[in-house]
């Protein structure tokens, strides 16, 4: 979607330039398709499936408006699948709880007041009725999305073909959680911190993607807390070397990224995905940790962490989720003996009650076991220490 933000970015330019110099006339609604990305899965025939992200923007409308699609996948020029793919626009005077917010959005997208309004979308064919090909490497594959006569035709085409060589690799982008657990309060009716490590895979991508995540932390089914990974700025992928074509081994520069102006590298690692039981992807050096602060909590409360994409980030692929979500149990306070700060008293107790519970169902039970694996051990020395009452 980083070519969707940058139009966007230009638009606001022009209509700047446009409002300072009353002489011009006020700029016309424009509609735009763009092909972003495209993933390449192995099927279980032996087969490959085509994934395609789309992005659809309207600037200026004042009705409804047809923005729909057909996809079109070419294999060394011939024609193997097609896929005509509804998206309408809405402006903002007929939002809707219907209308879903970006990235997801098919059937539609909404527009906001200001008249600009884009999403980038992902279209695959549903399970059991995906196209597989037959792929081999050296393949050039070409990806069209023509808008039908039907439909309002785009703007600008520059941006509606993408093209790349398959190389005999899976192409696929994915962002998973590495760890995340909450710290305990430091008081017993104090707050809890969540610390999450995500990470990115991505293998074979020939192109700058956006994988901008947020992280939402939902509470018996309602959100209750998140923060953006790249606030001041998206979280892009620059490819450089393909991952694949100089092996898993741990070599720095396979792609490069940024967040929030820092710039990391990625190099190659074996790693564990959905798509590729046991394959070689670019990954960060390091998970990139991140701090949801403040959670109030009970010790029933069912606490679930989700890597959302960014609004403005490339949606993850149909079933890369399982990554993206984790369950964690609510700790018992490190403030022990409860009497408001973590010391030398709660380090005491729980040097006492070293090894394994005897029961661990209520925190009352077993106060030592922070982590809640039902013993008390180093770990849960650490969550103490690291409570410790300045
Ligand atoms: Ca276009
Ligand atoms: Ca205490
Ligand atoms: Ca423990």
């Amino acid at each position: 979607m980083n070519r969707f933000i940058r139009s966007v970015i230009g638009f606001l330019g022009l209509s700047f330039a446009l409002s300072a110099s009353p002489a011009l006339a006020q700029e016309p609604p424009a509609w735009n398709r763009s092909v972003e990305a495209v993933a390449i899965l192995p099927d279980d025939t032996g087969g490959y499936h085509v994934t395609v992200m789309i992005g659809a923007e309207a600037d200026g409308i004042e009705t409804i408006s047809d923005l729909s699609v057909d996809v079109f996948i070419l294999v060394n020029g011939m024609l193997v699948e097609e896929q005509p793919h509804e998206i309408i626009a809405y402006p903002n005077s007929d939002m809707s709880s219907s209308c879903p917010p970006c990235p997801t959005f098919q059937p539609c997208i909404c527009c906001e007041a200001s008249g600009i309004c884009g999403c980038g979308g992902i279209i695959a064919p549903a399970p059991g009725t995906a196209a597989s090909h037959p792929l081999q490497p050296g393949d050039e594959i070409i990806i069209q999305a023509v808008p039908p006569s039907s439909a309002l035709p785009d703007s600008d085409m520059s941006d509606n073909e993408l093209e790349l060589t398959f190389q005999g690799e899976p192409v696929f982008w994915e962002r998973r959680i590495v760890s995340a657990h909450l710290a305990p309060p430091s008081t017993p009716d104090g707050t809890h911190d969540l610390i999450v490590e995500w990470e990115v895979l991505l293998a074979e991508i020939t192109y700058e993607l956006d994988l901008s995540t947020e992280i939402v932390v939902l509470v018996n089914g309602v959100v209750a807390g998140g923060v953006d990974a790249c606030a001041d700025s998206p979280f892009l992928i620059s490819p450089d070397n393909p991952c694949l074509s100089i092996g898993c081994e741990l070599q720095e520069g396979c792609a490069s990224a940024s967040c929030a102006g820092a710039s990391m590298t990625l190099r190659c690692r074996y790693a564990n995905s959905n798509w590729w039981e046991l394959g070689c992807a670019c990954l960060s050096a390091e998970p990139m940790p991140l701090v949801v602060p403040g959670l109030v909590l009970q010790p029933d409360d069912e606490v679930m962490v989700t890597l959302a994409t960014s609004q403005r980030g490339t949606p993850n692929l149909p079933g890369s989720e399982a990554g993206a979500t984790m369950t964690l149990t609510v700790p018992c306070s490190a403030d022990l003996n409860g009497d408001g700060v973590v010391g030398g008293a709660d380090l005491g107790m729980l040097l006492a009650e070293w090894g394994p519970c005897q029961s661990c169902e209520t925190c009352q039970d077993c106060p030592a076991d922070l982590t809640g694996d039902c013993q008390v051990g180093g770990a849960d020395l650490g969550i103490l220490l690291s409570s410790w009452s300045s």
